[in-house]
């Protein structure tokens, strides 16, 4: 990875190992952002490491999933993480400031530095050439503790952009295109960084959506250089002091390299229900399109919203569509209603949302049964629109704009000519549409509303397991389908006995209860377990269930950190084929778990009737220790524990 801007982070953030493939290397984690839905999690695993305040350069706090408040639940959760914030030296951004990628880019992000966030799509902070990704709560708690964040040493699979994008055509279609060509778990293990002459034809907009996205590949990051369109991007958001010019040395060493040439790229389409499902939007004009909706943290940015504004201006929306913005952030919508466009879109026929992430995470906005909605959002997992049997499709604002027009999905190149946008010199916004917190907050009282609860304990990992397949899925599922989201699930992100009823709910309402009767369990799942989301509760309720083993052909990279951290095993067939063996209801045994974790197996015998099946247990051997004693923050206790014992001796 030489001479790569990933490198160029990478190495001075290095606090231990090198950087040599499949080594795991721990990193100094410059700023950290929580959102609420994971960040609730985050603050009582923060508060159990009796820390009294973070230790990150750069710690904020966003509100911008549970933010309908149908009851308590959501405000008092809002209350406990701004309590939390002004206790533990957090900004605080409140309802109604945005979605946390959107603002943190706007407000904080800084060109060079690691942001590690509670939230997959923490990813979009690579637009400023910083080093973004997301990963499980607990991890983020023990960054702002100032523990390193730990990964395995990534590829670079380097993207070599030439050209320019067609008038009508933008980021969104440019990453919906490398999701066709090469799939949703593509970048595993790898940072996708773009280079070339034609990544200064892409401005910060559509590298934000395309760095969102590229957890959607599996990417760990998604890197952009820190160039003069950075610098001006920092300018008009009174930010320049924090530019520092960050490019590719003259030779730079990519694991692979792969051309983008923008001139070619079309509006794409992705269909229900994987981004990688993607065609070409001129093929789908027999799509009838029911719901559009603008917005989310892929496509949030000033310019996304302005381009619809002025292609659906003096115009009416369909008849049968129900067109919705939610801009990504306060800032935005400020800006959009000062240029004209919130009055462009009104009278237009627009329903206008709160700024946040809203119908992205089923969070109101689902579609009426048997409909399509039209989204320009970064993921459309089956049901996680809150309607069961959903049929929803993803796609650039352009594309979103012309089909709200039509009631079809339409390519926007069919229009005529293409919208010219206004950008403000600088944009408008106020730095006290935040809360800061005090210098000391030792004297701050945490808010605890009556649905928080303790966070569960976990003992140590059992030397042998008997246990049934609880339930069997294939490839590519999602943390949605482990874990489902939503406005009825999502207010018990901070109550594990209560959210843990839902778990695997889309596609077995029963499991819960298996798991129960059985005393625990094991999962079998195919290629990609794990897929999207960062939130660690899709670990943590299983195991709280009883969940012991998952046994996948491959994970993906946050939810499998997120397994070890709770102390579920995560084993990885060697041979593929042995997933056809077994069914949900088998017994497997798996005996000398504690030695093959001590002596630093990699093979792990299992036994399924009369079969053995040889699994792999590819984890370093920190995760290793983690799963002897059950979960990061039983390790994180002893270690502080020991630390305190030894301050009293001495
Ligand atoms: C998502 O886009 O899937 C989410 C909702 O933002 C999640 C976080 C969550 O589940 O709370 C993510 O991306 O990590």
């Amino acid at each position: 990875m030489k001479d790569t801007v990933a490198e160029k982070i990478l190495s001075p953030h290095l606090v231990e190992g090198k950087l040599a493939p499949g080594e795991e290397i721990g990193l100094r984690i410059d700023q950290t952002l929580t959102q609420d839905a994971t960040g609730t999690m985050v603050y009582l695993e923060f508060e159990s490491l009796r820390i009294p305040a973070v230790k990150s350069e750069v710690a904020v706090s966003y509100v911008d999933h549970n933010i309908l408040q149908a009851d308590s639940r959501n405000p008092d959760d809002h209350r406990y993480l701004q309590s939390c914030a002004e206790k533990f030296g957090v900004i605080f951004s409140p309802p109604g400031n945005g979605v946390s990628h959107h603002v943190h880019r706007q407000r904080f992000g800084i060109p060079g530095q690691t942001l590690l966030g509670s939230d997959s799509h923490t990813t979009t902070g690579g637009c400023l050439g910083m080093l973004a990704m997301g990963a499980g709560g607990v991890e983020v708690a023990m960054a702002m503790a100032g523990h390193p964040y730990y990964i395995n040493t990534p590829k670079v699979w380097g993207f070599h952009v030439k050209g320019e994008l067609q008038p009508f055509v933008s980021g969104k279609d440019v990453i919906l295109e490398l999701l066709r060509r090469y799939s949703c778990k593509a970048g595993i293990g790898k940072i996708m960084e773009f280079f070339g002459p034609g990544v200064a034809n892409l401005d910060m907009a559509a590298r934000a959506t395309i760095a969102n996205m590229a957890v959607d590949m599996g990417f760990t990051a998604g890197i952009f250089p820190s160039d003069e369109i950075t610098r001006q991007w920092l300018v008009q958001n009174e930010r320049e002091n924090v530019y520092r010019e960050l490019k590719t040395g003259p030779n730079p060493q990519y694991d692979e390299v792969t051309e983008v040439k923008l001139d070619e790229i079309e509006p794409m389409v992705a269909c229900p229900s994987n981004p990688d499902n993607v065609k070409k939007a001129s093929e789908l004009s027999d799509v009838e399109v029911h719901q559009v909706i603008v917005g989310s943290s892929c496509n949030g940015s000033y310019r996304d919203f302005m381009v619809v504004a002025r292609i659906v201006e003096g115009k009416i929306r369909h008849k049968n569509v129900s067109f919705e913005i939610n801009t990504g952030s306060r800032q935005t919508f400020d800006n959009v209603l000062a240029e004209g466009g919130v009055a462009a879109l009104l009278e237009a026929g627009a329903r206008i949302h709160e700024s946040g992430c809203l119908g992205c995470i089923g969070m109101g906005q689902a579609p009426a049964t048997g409909t399509n909605s039209l989204r320009t959002f970064p993921r459309n997992f089956k049901g996680r629109s809150g309607t069961k049997d959903d049929h929803v499709y993803l796609c650039s604002p352009e594309t979103a704009a012309a089909s709200a027009l039509t009631g079809r999905i339409t390519d926007p190149r069919t229009l005529g000519e293409a919208p010219k946008i206004h950008y403000p010199a600088k944009y408008r916004f106020n730095k006290d549409w935040f809360v800061y917190p005090p210098a000391e907050g030792s004297h701050v009282e945490i808010a605890r509303g009556p649905n928080i609860k303790p966070l569960p304990e976990f003992g140590p990992l059992e030397d042998s397991l008997e246990a049934a397949v609880l339930i069997k899925v294939g490839d590519n599922i999602s943390t949605d389908i482990i874990m489902p989201a939503g406005s009825r699930i999502l207010p018990y992100r901070s109550n594990i006995p209560a959210i843990s009823e839902y778990v695997f709910e889309v596609i077995d309402e029963e499991f819960p209860a298996r798991a129960r009767q059985h005393g625990g369990g094991i999962v079998v799942g195919g290629e990609n377990y794990g897929q999207g989301s960062s939130r660690e509760h899709a670990a943590l309720a299983p195991r709280y269930l009883g969940v012991r083993a998952k046994i996948a052909k491959s994970f993906a990279r946050i939810h499998k950190s997120n397994l070890s951290n709770f102390g579920i095993l995560p084993l990885e067939f060697a041979n593929p084929d042995d997933y056809d063996f077994i069914e949900q209801g088998d017994t497997i045994e798996i005996a000398g778990i504690r030695e093959a974790l001590e002596s630093g197996a990699t093979e792990v015998p299992i036994r399924v009737g009369d079969r053995e099946v040889t699994t792999l247990l590819n984890v370093s051997d920190r995760q290793r220790r983690i799963l002897l004693a059950g979960g990061v923050l039983n390790t994180a206790k002893a270690a502080m524990e020991a630390a305190a014992a030894d301050e009293g001796r001495s």
